[in-house]
């Protein structure tokens, strides 16, 4: 009964969004027409940048109005021309695509027509044949707007699609970064500036997830929350569906198994469905069946005094259960140990446009390398990574993009307003993933100054509230940034005291610790021997203070792919290798008693702004950034198949992990 009460409980959390952000999928009432492809291209290189607005270039064709170019979508637009001022642009870049729409989508009053963007870096505003629908601030989640009445207006022409983009990060934008104008005459040519930001990837921008349009009846499932838990051999699957366009419907909710038999149902808008014999879902590597899915299929009906609506859509569910003791992360209630990755979406050519051979590649990647687990640093990832971690079982920390959080200013209200927004938004969209098991609200903030403080526990206290089900965390630099000669601090943070005061910011809060540490490299650099005192060091004192479990979110060496030296050198496979070996001895200390992961950095090299400390990007991946193996890897593959034959159960077909 208890845990009946605490499932209806943690569904009353109400996000303060009004509506929900489901997945767009195909049913029996749903149709989808992906705008994938090409669309043609202009960037304002205006002295103001704002010359499309001042000509209204979404008024007509974007041909019409000045010269323009194909562009992929999805993808990044910076590597795709030859052009150094494309790559490096601050400022508006326009899209647009023309789409026949069917014409049973205009002529029926009962279908809604909705255009959604998956994600489009950073800020974005929508046209629809020349009108405005929609305007979007953050560049890693998406949105969408009903556009019926619009494509109704002008049915012979073909709907018109602009999409301005604006990728400028300010003090006020998730992550933060500054323009810096120089106004030097005799360093710099006239009106010369420059965007600074305090993250270490490139700042790739564009339209970077799939744009479709998909239609929906009139009244419709808007969203669905649902919660799970078990007890023996019963899940229970408490859910929650929110109807729009009409103040009744009825409601048929079905929850399926794999082999497409009904296991509970239910006519109600809210409860819980009982599973008996319940597959748990379970992550790869802990279970030989991992990755199991229900499917809750939503069906509408209602009526109005026009018309009849009838609505289908199938939720994938996992039934699972996270917990957060002093020294363990259980799933189903047992230890679970990240071994795992930090990846970036980020690729040759697409930067970080979404693209499925490359998804895919990955997978198989992490799956050869016995990793169970990834963090999405340092921003949400697209959805369709997110299924295919549900289907496989990797178990994924969800991180926002509060990155390079750095300068004071960043913690103002208006910055604490957009940052509660984005958690909104991120955990709207993410919530029903059972691969979700975890929050991470910020890497590696600033978090010694004085505002930081209260920041943080709002934005804590707050993700906390939407979601009582899944952990929280921050992700803490026990290095300090200051000292890697990236970013720039030095310049725009005021010079405060640096120290230990991050610890007092995150561990009252947070429910795992959890820390990134570049012993030997950013710190003592080339002394490997430092690694196993202070890495011990870290771990006692953190431990010590908050008895709270610790992930090793962040360890790693850049390692050029080809360079060697014995005795190892900086730079060298080498090196990379005596550092992960170090790292590991002390990890095999701790994690009997309270460190819950390891997660490397990074799965691959990846590129980053231009800078004295990285040679074409960051070269930290155990895989090069085309996705070959450094020697690196090979160390990897070993341990985490160790650690997996050792703290979980392994599928028969896993026993030769080689010939995976
Ligand atoms: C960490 C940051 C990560 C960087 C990494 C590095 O969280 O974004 O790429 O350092 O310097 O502190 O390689």
């Amino acid at each position: 009964m208890l845990r009946l009460l605490w499932l209806f409980a943690v569904l009353d959390a109400v996000l303060l969004l009004d509506t929900g952000m489901l997945f767009p999928r195909e049913s029996s009432s749903r149709e989808l027409k992906e705008l994938s492809g090409l669309w043609v291209f202009r960037a304002d290189k205006s002295p103001n940048r704002n010359q499309g607005f001042e000509r209204a270039w979404y008024k007509s064709r974007l041909g019409e109005t000045g010269p323009v170019i194909d562009m992929p979508v999805p993808a990044s637009y910076n590597d795709i021309t030859q052009d150094s001022t494309l790559r490096d642009f601050i400022g508006w870049v326009w899209y647009e695509r023309e789409v026949v729409v069917p014409a049973r989508w205009i002529t029926d009053e009962g279908t809604r027509v909705v255009l959604r963007v998956g994600s489009a870096h950073y800020y974005s505003v929508v046209w629809v044949n020349g009108e405005k629908v929609t305007e979007h601030a953050g560049g890693h989640l998406p949105f969408e707007a009903e556009i019926g009445s619009l494509i109704q207006k002008d049915r012979i022409h073909p709907c018109r699609i602009t999409i301005a983009v604006n990728n400028t990060l300010t003090l006020e934008t998730l992550p933060p970064g500054t323009i810096q104008h120089m106004n030097d005459p005799i360093k710099y040519p006239d009106g010369y500036f420059v965007q600074n930001t305090y993250f270490d990837f490139f700042n790739y921008a564009g339209i970077h997830r799939p744009v479709l349009l998909y239609t929906t009846p009139k009244v419709y499932v808007d969203d669905i929350t649902v919660v799970t838990d078990f007890l023996d051999n019963t899940g229970f699957v408490r859910y929650q569906v929110s109807v729009k366009g009409a103040a009744t419907a009825t409601l048929k909710v079905t929850l399926m198994d794999k082999d497409g038999h009904c296991v509970a149902s239910s006519n109600e808008a809210s409860g819980v469905l009982k599973v008996v014999d319940v597959k748990l879902w379970w992550p790869y590597l802990m279970h030989e069946n991992p990755g199991y899915l229900y499917s809750m299929e939503v069906h509408l009906m209602a009526a109005d005094e026009r018309s009849t609506y009838e609505d289908v859509y199938a939720l994938p569910v996992g039934i699972r259960t996270v917990k957060v003791t002093n020294t363990q992360f259980l799933i189903n209630n047992k230890p679970f140990y990240f071994h795992g990755v930090n990846k970036h979406e980020d690729s040759d050519i697409r930067g970080k446009g979404l693209d499925w051979p490359l998804i895919v590649k990955d997978f198989n990647l992490m799956k050869w390398l016995g990793a169970n687990s990834f963090r999405t640093s340092h921003y949400p990832y697209a959805e369709e990574i997110l299924q295919m971690c549900d289907r496989h079982g990797i178990v994924v920390i969800d991180e926002c993009p509060g990155v390079g959080i750095k300068d004071i200013r960043s913690f103002g209200n208006a910055s604490l307003a957009h940052h509660l927004d984005v958690m909104d938004e991120l955990v709207r969209r993410d919530k029903n993933h059972p691969s979700v098991v975890m929050w991470s609200v910020a890497n590696e903030p600033a978090a010694e100054m004085q505002p930081a403080a209260l920041y943080f526990k709002t934005l804590i206290t707050h993700t906390k509230a939407l979601d009582p089900t899944r952990p929280v965390t921050f992700i803490t630099d026990s290095n300090y940034a200051r000292d890697k000669g990236w970013p720039p601090v030095k310049q725009i943070v005021p010079d405060k005291q640096c120290g230990s005061s991050s610890q007092i910011v995150q561990a009252p809060y947070v429910d795992v610790v959890c820390v990134n540490s570049y012993f030997s490299w950013y710190h003592d650099p080339g002394h490997l021997e430092v690694i196993p005192i202070q890495l011990n060091a870290q771990f006692e004192n953190w431990y010590g203070k908050y008895q709270k479990p610790i992930i090793q979110s962040e360890y790693g060496a850049d390692a050029v792919p080809g360079l060697h030296s014995d005795p190892p050198m900086m730079f060298t496979e080498e090196y990379q290798n005596a550092v992960l070996r170090s790292y590991h001895d002390i990890f095999d200390q701790k994690r009997k008693q309270y460190v819950i992961g390891e997660l490397i950095w990074n799965f691959a090299d990846f590129m980053t702004a231009q800078g004295i400390t990285r040679v074409v990007g960051n070269k930290k991946g155990i895989f090069t950034r085309q996705r070959q193996p450094k020697a690196g890897a090979f160390i990897l593959k070993e341990r985490y198949w160790r650690l997996a034959n050792e703290t979980g159960k392994l599928p028969p077909w896993t026993k030769y992990p080689c010939s995976l």
